[in-house]
């Protein structure tokens, strides 16, 4: 029989050598990912990675020799050449102290090249537990980033450039969620109910993947 502390030891330890969990959480522009993702944060502390947030950091970083290339892709609604992405995340995920191991990796992968360089490079590091996909029209997606537009300083949230997002949002991350449906890993949710109904359900998975 292990004393208290032995036990204690050997659960930190088994934190420690844990690949750590993932979900992709994936939708259209406006979907509501990061929304969801922020109720998630804010009620279990797991760790939020938004690729996009990473590229527009990355963006900012002064005399960051991928800015122009990041800027031209975001405004475009093209998507950023995996190896800088992959590299964003693999460096968040390994600044990020945490004890419970559990991260939600929002809006990636959205294309076969990020598809394909998560599997070289990240897949065999973690675990992936799912994908979080939240289903919302076009029209409802593009009302909610208008609406966002007018205080997000977002340099995508424009007509212009959301007509390109949901154009690469179908041609080329529906193809990647249904790679992950075949493989059973989806879990679909409405995304046109409320904040509080889509957090709800979702916490239903939650609770069915053991997080
Ligand atoms: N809102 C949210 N949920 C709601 C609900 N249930 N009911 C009513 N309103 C709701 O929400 C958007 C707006 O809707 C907010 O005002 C919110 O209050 C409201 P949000 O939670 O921000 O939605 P989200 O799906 O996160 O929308 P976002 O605009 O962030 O989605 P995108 O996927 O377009 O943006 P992302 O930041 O992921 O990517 C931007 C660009 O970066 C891409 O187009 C691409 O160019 C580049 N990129 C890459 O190249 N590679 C990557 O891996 C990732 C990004
Ligand atoms: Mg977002």
């Amino acid at each position: 029989m292990l004393s208290w502390a032995s036990r204690t030891l050997v659960a930190a330890m088994s934190t420690m050598t844990r690949k750590p969990e993932v979900l992709f959480v994936l939708g259209g522009p406006g979907a509501g990912k990061g929304t969801v993702c922020g109720k998630i944060v804010k009620k279990y502390g797991y760790v939020h990675l938004s690729a996009g947030d990473l590229l527009r950091e990355e963006r900012a970083k002064p005399g960051s020799k991928f800015g122009e290339l990041i800027e031209s892709h975001i405004r475009n609604g093209t998507i950023v050449p995996v190896k800088i992405t992959c590299s964003l995340l693999d460096r968040a995920m390994q600044n990020s102290e945490v004890s419970h191991n559990k991260y939600l990796i929002d809006g990636f992968p959205r294309n076969q090249d990020n598809l394909k360089g998560w599997t070289q490079d990240m897949a065999e590091k973690v675990d992936l537990k799912g994908v979080l996909f939240f289903d919302v029209s076009e029209e409802v997606c593009t009302k909610r980033c208008l609406g966002r537009g007018a205080t997000s300083g977002r340099s995508d949230d424009n007509l212009e450039s959301l007509k390109k997002r949901h154009h690469t949002y179908i041609n080329d991350t529906m193809p990647i969620v249904d790679h992950y449906k075949k493989l059973g890993l989806v879990y679909t949710f409405n995304g046109e109910k409320s904040p509080g109904a889509v957090f709800k359900a979702v916490e239903q998975v939650l609770t069915k993947i053991g997080w």
